[in-house]
Protein backbone atom coordinates (compact mmCIF):
# COMPACT_ATOMS: atom_id res chain seq x y z
CA UNK A 1 0.00 0.00 0.00
CA UNK A 2 1.26 3.32 -0.98
CA UNK A 3 -1.63 5.42 -0.90
CA UNK A 4 -0.70 6.25 -4.75
CA UNK A 5 -3.32 8.52 -6.49
CA UNK A 6 -1.92 8.10 -9.76
CA UNK A 7 -5.01 6.54 -10.88
CA UNK A 8 -7.61 7.73 -13.47
CA UNK A 9 -9.85 9.32 -11.11
CA UNK A 10 -6.83 11.56 -10.37
CA UNK A 11 -6.14 12.12 -13.86
CA UNK A 12 -10.23 13.14 -14.20
CA UNK A 13 -9.99 15.52 -11.03
CA UNK A 14 -6.34 17.14 -12.03
CA UNK A 15 -7.76 18.70 -15.21
CA UNK A 16 -10.36 20.05 -13.59
CA UNK A 17 -7.68 21.66 -11.16
CA UNK A 18 -5.98 23.53 -14.14
CA UNK A 19 -8.73 24.96 -15.00
CA UNK A 20 -10.06 26.10 -11.88
CA UNK A 21 -7.88 28.34 -9.86
CA UNK A 22 -8.46 27.23 -6.28
CA UNK A 23 -6.17 28.52 -3.13
CA UNK A 24 -6.67 28.36 0.54
CA UNK A 25 -5.47 27.84 4.14
CA UNK A 26 -5.25 24.42 6.15
CA UNK A 27 -3.53 24.18 10.02
CA UNK A 28 -2.88 21.39 12.03
CA UNK A 29 -1.58 20.95 15.34
CA UNK A 30 0.30 17.87 16.23
CA UNK A 31 2.06 16.82 19.17
CA UNK A 32 5.10 15.29 20.16
CA UNK A 33 5.26 11.72 21.47
CA UNK A 34 7.82 9.73 23.56
CA UNK A 35 8.01 5.93 22.90
CA UNK A 36 7.83 3.74 25.89
CA UNK A 37 8.67 0.74 23.69
CA UNK A 38 11.38 2.35 21.20
CA UNK A 39 11.61 2.33 17.60
CA UNK A 40 15.32 1.43 16.82
CA UNK A 41 16.46 -0.31 13.26
CA UNK A 42 14.68 0.36 9.82
CA UNK A 43 14.47 -1.86 6.90
CA UNK A 44 13.27 -0.85 3.24
CA UNK A 45 11.19 2.47 3.17
CA UNK A 46 11.04 3.55 6.57
CA UNK A 47 9.97 0.24 7.72
CA UNK A 48 10.42 -0.62 11.22
CA UNK A 49 12.31 -3.53 12.65
CA UNK A 50 10.37 -3.87 15.86
CA UNK A 51 6.85 -2.43 17.00
CA UNK A 52 6.97 0.21 18.98
CA UNK A 53 4.29 2.10 21.56
CA UNK A 54 4.42 5.98 22.44
CA UNK A 55 2.56 8.18 25.14
CA UNK A 56 1.36 11.33 23.19
CA UNK A 57 2.06 14.55 25.06
CA UNK A 58 0.00 17.63 25.34
CA UNK A 59 2.01 20.30 25.68
CA UNK A 60 5.18 19.83 23.07
CA UNK A 61 3.28 19.88 19.63
CA UNK A 62 4.25 21.94 16.31
CA UNK A 63 1.63 23.91 14.38
CA UNK A 64 1.70 24.02 10.66
CA UNK A 65 0.11 26.13 8.25
CA UNK A 66 -0.21 25.20 4.59
CA UNK A 67 -1.16 27.97 2.19
CA UNK A 68 -2.07 26.61 -1.01
CA UNK A 69 -2.57 28.08 -4.46
CA UNK A 70 -3.06 26.19 -7.66
CA UNK A 71 -0.35 26.76 -10.42
CA UNK A 72 -1.12 28.33 -13.40
CA UNK A 73 -1.47 26.16 -17.26
CA UNK A 74 1.49 27.03 -18.34
CA UNK A 75 3.59 26.28 -15.31
CA UNK A 76 4.83 22.45 -14.69
CA UNK A 77 3.64 20.40 -12.65
CA UNK A 78 6.60 18.26 -12.16
CA UNK A 79 8.08 20.43 -9.89
CA UNK A 80 7.71 21.41 -6.72
CA UNK A 81 6.99 25.13 -5.92
CA UNK A 82 7.57 25.33 -2.03
CA UNK A 83 8.31 28.71 0.80
CA UNK A 84 8.88 27.34 4.66
CA UNK A 85 9.02 29.65 7.25
CA UNK A 86 10.17 28.21 10.72
CA UNK A 87 9.03 30.35 13.55
CA UNK A 88 8.05 33.35 11.18
CA UNK A 89 11.35 33.58 9.78
CA UNK A 90 12.32 32.04 6.16
CA UNK A 91 14.21 28.81 6.60
CA UNK A 92 16.13 27.20 4.02
CA UNK A 93 17.45 24.74 5.41
CA UNK A 94 14.02 22.85 6.72
CA UNK A 95 12.91 24.07 3.68
CA UNK A 96 15.29 21.95 1.49
CA UNK A 97 14.81 18.97 3.58
CA UNK A 98 10.89 19.58 3.40
CA UNK A 99 11.66 20.11 -0.76
CA UNK A 100 13.37 16.53 -1.05
CA UNK A 101 10.43 14.82 1.23
CA UNK A 102 7.47 16.45 -1.03
CA UNK A 103 9.95 15.61 -4.10
CA UNK A 104 9.94 12.26 -3.09
CA UNK A 105 5.96 12.21 -2.88
CA UNK A 106 5.33 13.53 -5.91
CA UNK A 107 5.28 10.10 -8.02
CA UNK A 108 3.10 8.62 -5.95
CA UNK A 109 1.20 12.11 -4.92
CA UNK A 110 0.98 13.83 -8.27
CA UNK A 111 -1.46 16.57 -6.65
CA UNK A 112 1.65 17.81 -4.94
CA UNK A 113 2.97 19.38 -8.36
CA UNK A 114 0.06 20.88 -8.97
CA UNK A 115 -0.24 23.79 -5.99
CA UNK A 116 2.20 26.53 -4.81
CA UNK A 117 2.76 25.63 -1.54
CA UNK A 118 3.78 28.27 1.18
CA UNK A 119 4.65 26.70 4.56
CA UNK A 120 4.65 28.40 8.10
CA UNK A 121 6.02 26.34 10.96
CA UNK A 122 6.12 26.74 14.58
CA UNK A 123 6.98 24.59 17.84
CA UNK A 124 5.70 25.21 21.19
CA UNK A 125 8.85 23.83 23.00
CA UNK A 126 12.00 26.33 22.35
CA UNK A 127 14.06 24.74 19.17
CA UNK A 128 17.22 24.84 21.79
CA UNK A 129 16.02 22.89 23.91
CA UNK A 130 17.61 19.20 22.36
CA UNK A 131 13.98 18.19 22.16
CA UNK A 132 13.53 16.42 18.56
CA UNK A 133 10.62 18.02 16.77
CA UNK A 134 10.75 15.56 13.28
CA UNK A 135 7.61 13.39 14.90
CA UNK A 136 5.61 16.67 15.59
CA UNK A 137 6.60 18.76 12.57
CA UNK A 138 6.34 15.69 10.04
CA UNK A 139 2.75 14.48 11.60
CA UNK A 140 1.53 18.52 11.01
CA UNK A 141 2.62 18.43 7.84
CA UNK A 142 1.27 15.15 7.03
CA UNK A 143 -2.06 16.10 8.18
CA UNK A 144 -1.50 19.10 6.08
CA UNK A 145 -1.03 17.04 2.96
CA UNK A 146 -3.94 14.93 3.56
CA UNK A 147 -6.34 17.97 3.85
CA UNK A 148 -5.01 19.46 0.59
CA UNK A 149 -5.70 16.49 -0.83
CA UNK A 150 -8.98 15.77 -0.19
CA UNK A 151 -9.64 19.61 -0.89
CA UNK A 152 -8.55 19.30 -4.20
CA UNK A 153 -9.06 15.77 -5.57
CA UNK A 154 -12.24 14.93 -2.67
CA UNK A 155 -10.69 11.92 -1.51
CA UNK A 156 -10.09 10.65 1.87
CA UNK A 157 -13.35 11.27 3.33
CA UNK A 158 -13.47 8.53 5.46
CA UNK A 159 -11.69 9.58 8.97
CA UNK A 160 -10.25 6.33 9.70
CA UNK A 161 -8.65 6.10 6.04
CA UNK A 162 -7.77 9.80 6.75
CA UNK A 163 -5.34 9.87 9.38
CA UNK A 164 -4.13 5.89 8.40
CA UNK A 165 -2.81 8.09 5.21
CA UNK A 166 -1.24 11.12 7.32
CA UNK A 167 0.56 8.74 9.60
CA UNK A 168 1.61 6.82 6.41
CA UNK A 169 3.38 10.10 4.97
CA UNK A 170 4.45 11.15 8.52
CA UNK A 171 6.28 7.84 8.39
CA UNK A 172 8.24 8.47 5.13
CA UNK A 173 9.06 11.60 6.60
CA UNK A 174 10.78 10.75 9.85
CA UNK A 175 9.72 7.00 11.59
CA UNK A 176 8.10 8.54 14.82
CA UNK A 177 6.21 11.01 12.92
CA UNK A 178 3.64 8.21 12.43
CA UNK A 179 2.82 7.79 15.49
CA UNK A 180 2.46 12.00 16.22
CA UNK A 181 -0.91 12.09 13.82
CA UNK A 182 -3.38 11.39 16.81
CA UNK A 183 -4.16 14.14 18.88
CA UNK A 184 -5.92 13.86 22.03
CA UNK A 185 -5.16 9.99 21.83
CA UNK A 186 -2.81 8.99 24.91
CA UNK A 187 -1.40 5.87 23.37
CA UNK A 188 -0.02 5.19 19.63
CA UNK A 189 1.42 2.05 18.38
CA UNK A 190 3.25 1.40 15.29
CA UNK A 191 4.75 -2.44 13.68
CA UNK A 192 3.52 -5.31 13.15
CA UNK A 193 2.86 -7.83 16.39
CA UNK A 194 0.65 -10.14 16.92
CA UNK A 195 0.19 -8.53 20.20
CA UNK A 196 -2.38 -5.91 18.60
CA UNK A 197 -5.05 -6.55 16.13
CA UNK A 198 -4.72 -4.78 12.67
CA UNK A 199 -1.27 -3.60 14.01
CA UNK A 200 0.91 -2.36 11.03
CA UNK A 201 4.49 -1.50 9.77
CA UNK A 202 2.84 1.15 7.29
CA UNK A 203 1.65 3.34 9.61
CA UNK A 204 0.66 3.80 13.48
CA UNK A 205 -2.69 2.95 15.16
CA UNK A 206 -4.26 4.79 18.22
CA UNK A 207 -3.87 2.03 21.12
CA UNK A 208 -7.32 0.52 21.74
CA UNK A 209 -6.45 -2.20 24.17
CA UNK A 210 -7.31 -0.96 28.03
CA UNK A 211 -5.84 1.30 29.89
CA UNK A 212 -5.80 1.16 33.29
CA UNK A 213 -6.78 4.53 35.06
CA UNK A 214 -3.69 4.98 37.27
CA UNK A 215 -1.71 5.55 33.06
CA UNK A 216 -4.86 8.01 31.58
CA UNK A 217 -3.02 10.89 32.80
CA UNK A 218 0.45 10.26 33.61
CA UNK A 219 2.70 12.85 33.38
CA UNK A 220 6.33 13.39 31.58
CA UNK A 221 8.92 15.77 32.57
CA UNK A 222 11.25 16.43 29.99
CA UNK A 223 14.55 17.63 31.98
CA UNK A 224 16.81 19.60 29.29
CA UNK A 225 20.41 18.07 30.46
CA UNK A 226 21.86 19.49 27.10
CA UNK A 227 20.67 21.45 24.84
CA UNK A 228 23.18 20.30 21.96
CA UNK A 229 22.76 19.50 18.81
CA UNK A 230 22.92 15.16 19.02
CA UNK A 231 26.09 13.63 18.33
CA UNK A 232 24.67 10.78 16.09
CA UNK A 233 21.60 11.74 13.85
CA UNK A 234 18.91 9.20 14.20
CA UNK A 235 19.26 8.36 10.81
CA UNK A 236 22.70 7.34 10.87
CA UNK A 237 21.21 5.54 14.75
CA UNK A 238 19.47 3.84 12.76
CA UNK A 239 21.60 2.43 10.36
CA UNK A 240 24.19 1.43 12.95
CA UNK A 241 21.61 -1.39 14.16
CA UNK A 242 22.18 -2.99 10.61
CA UNK A 243 25.63 -4.46 11.83
CA UNK A 244 25.09 -4.20 15.73
CA UNK A 245 25.75 -8.07 17.03
CA UNK A 246 22.83 -7.65 19.18
CA UNK A 247 20.47 -6.19 16.98
CA UNK A 248 17.81 -9.85 16.70
CA UNK A 249 18.15 -10.12 20.13
CA UNK A 250 16.98 -6.60 20.60
CA UNK A 251 14.22 -6.59 18.29
CA UNK A 252 12.79 -9.85 20.31
CA UNK A 253 13.10 -7.72 23.48
CA UNK A 254 11.09 -5.11 21.95
CA UNK A 255 8.30 -7.94 21.39
CA UNK A 256 8.60 -9.28 24.72
CA UNK A 257 8.82 -6.07 26.44
CA UNK A 258 5.51 -4.63 24.82
CA UNK A 259 3.49 -8.02 25.81
CA UNK A 260 4.81 -6.81 29.39
CA UNK A 261 3.39 -3.09 28.59
CA UNK A 262 0.08 -4.16 27.08
CA UNK A 263 -0.67 -6.06 30.64
CA UNK A 264 0.92 -3.94 33.03
CA UNK A 265 -1.13 -0.99 31.38
CA UNK A 266 -4.32 -2.55 31.54
CA UNK A 267 -3.77 -3.97 35.04
CA UNK A 268 -2.26 -0.81 36.53
CA UNK A 269 0.69 -2.31 37.15
CA UNK A 270 3.49 0.39 37.78
CA UNK A 271 6.03 -1.93 39.15
CA UNK A 272 5.82 -4.12 35.85
CA UNK A 273 5.36 -0.75 33.64
CA UNK A 274 8.90 0.57 35.05
CA UNK A 275 10.85 -2.55 34.64
CA UNK A 276 10.06 -2.16 30.89
CA UNK A 277 10.57 1.48 30.24
CA UNK A 278 13.03 1.82 32.12
CA UNK A 279 14.79 -1.46 30.20
CA UNK A 280 13.45 -0.03 27.04
CA UNK A 281 15.99 3.47 27.80
CA UNK A 282 18.64 1.33 29.02
CA UNK A 283 18.50 -1.08 26.18
CA UNK A 284 18.49 1.47 23.48
CA UNK A 285 21.50 3.30 25.05
CA UNK A 286 23.40 0.42 25.67
CA UNK A 287 23.06 -0.15 22.02
CA UNK A 288 24.84 3.02 20.98
CA UNK A 289 27.08 1.83 23.05
CA UNK A 290 28.15 -1.42 21.38
CA UNK A 291 27.64 -0.13 17.70
CA UNK A 292 30.61 0.33 15.49
CA UNK A 293 31.42 3.45 16.09
CA UNK A 294 30.38 3.19 19.49
CA UNK A 295 28.56 6.40 20.60
CA UNK A 296 27.74 7.38 24.11
CA UNK A 297 24.32 9.78 23.98
CA UNK A 298 23.94 10.09 27.42
CA UNK A 299 25.79 13.27 29.74
CA UNK A 300 27.03 12.69 33.20
CA UNK A 301 23.85 14.74 34.67
CA UNK A 302 22.13 11.70 32.82
CA UNK A 303 23.42 9.30 35.24
CA UNK A 304 22.99 11.10 37.89
CA UNK A 305 19.63 12.12 37.35
CA UNK A 306 18.83 8.10 36.73
CA UNK A 307 20.42 7.47 39.89
CA UNK A 308 18.39 9.90 41.94
CA UNK A 309 15.28 8.67 40.46
CA UNK A 310 15.88 5.27 41.30
CA UNK A 311 16.87 6.17 44.58
CA UNK A 312 14.08 8.29 45.25
CA UNK A 313 11.56 5.66 43.99
CA UNK A 314 13.20 2.86 46.35
CA UNK A 315 13.34 5.20 49.58
CA UNK A 316 9.22 6.72 48.91
CA UNK A 317 7.77 3.65 47.04
CA UNK A 318 6.29 6.07 44.68
CA UNK A 319 6.12 4.90 41.34
CA UNK A 320 8.35 7.62 39.01
CA UNK A 321 10.55 6.67 36.97
CA UNK A 322 12.55 7.65 33.35
CA UNK A 323 12.64 6.85 30.03
CA UNK A 324 15.28 8.65 27.29
CA UNK A 325 15.29 9.55 23.70
CA UNK A 326 18.34 9.04 21.63
CA UNK A 327 20.20 11.82 23.31
CA UNK A 328 20.74 13.41 26.85
CA UNK A 329 17.56 14.61 28.45
CA UNK A 330 15.50 12.64 30.70
CA UNK A 331 12.01 12.03 30.65
CA UNK A 332 10.53 12.04 34.13
CA UNK A 333 6.92 9.73 34.33
CA UNK A 334 5.03 9.75 36.82
CA UNK A 335 0.93 9.71 37.77
CA UNK A 336 -0.76 12.70 38.75
CA UNK A 337 -1.86 11.92 41.96
CA UNK A 338 2.04 12.37 42.90
CA UNK A 339 2.23 15.37 41.01
CA UNK A 340 3.17 17.52 43.71
CA UNK A 341 5.69 15.26 45.65
CA UNK A 342 7.42 14.88 42.33
CA UNK A 343 7.59 18.65 41.14
CA UNK A 344 9.40 18.85 44.46
CA UNK A 345 11.49 16.17 44.10
CA UNK A 346 12.40 17.76 40.70
CA UNK A 347 13.05 20.77 42.40
CA UNK A 348 14.91 20.27 44.64
CA UNK A 349 17.47 17.15 43.16
CA UNK A 350 17.14 16.98 39.61
CA UNK A 351 17.27 20.66 38.61
CA UNK A 352 20.51 21.15 39.33
CA UNK A 353 21.64 18.29 36.75
CA UNK A 354 19.88 20.44 34.01
CA UNK A 355 21.47 22.90 31.12
CA UNK A 356 20.43 26.68 33.02
CA UNK A 357 17.81 24.60 35.48
CA UNK A 358 15.74 23.88 32.69
CA UNK A 359 13.02 21.50 32.22
CA UNK A 360 9.67 21.19 30.59
CA UNK A 361 6.34 19.90 32.01
CA UNK A 362 4.18 17.71 30.11
CA UNK A 363 1.22 15.13 30.29
CA UNK A 364 -0.25 12.47 28.36
CA UNK A 365 -3.07 14.06 26.47
CA UNK A 366 -6.06 12.51 27.19
C1 LIG B 1 11.41 6.29 18.99
N1 LIG B 1 13.55 7.35 18.36
O1 LIG B 1 10.75 5.25 18.98
C2 LIG B 1 12.91 6.17 18.91
C3 LIG B 1 13.51 6.00 20.26
C4 LIG B 1 14.54 7.89 19.22
C5 LIG B 1 14.69 6.92 20.30
O2 LIG B 1 12.42 7.20 16.48
O3 LIG B 1 15.23 8.17 10.76
O4 LIG B 1 13.65 10.64 14.04
O5 LIG B 1 13.37 9.83 10.97
O6 LIG B 1 12.88 7.39 11.03
O7 LIG B 1 11.94 8.80 14.09
C6 LIG B 1 14.03 8.85 16.51
O8 LIG B 1 14.19 8.52 15.18
O9 LIG B 1 14.11 8.44 12.88
C7 LIG B 1 13.29 7.75 17.11
P1 LIG B 1 13.87 8.46 11.32
P2 LIG B 1 13.35 9.18 14.03
O10 LIG B 1 10.87 7.40 19.15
Amino acid sequence: MNFSVTDNDFFKETSLLTKEDKKGIITHKSPSNIALIKYWGKHGIQLPNNPSLSFTLTNAFTETKLDFQTKKESESKAVISLEFWFEGQKNEKFEQKIRKFLESLLPTQPFLGFVHLQIYSQNSFPHSAGIASSASSMAALALCLCDLEKNLLNTLQNEEEFYQKASFLARLGSGSAARSVYSNIPITTWGKTEDIKDSSDLWANPYILPIHDIFQNYQDTILIVSAEEKSVSSRAGHALMENNPFSQTRYQLAHSNLQKLILALEKGDTETFIEVVENEAFVLHALMMCSSPPFILMETGTLSIIKKIQKYRQETTIPICFTLDAGANVHVLYPKKYENECINFIDNDLKPFCFEGKYLLDKVGS
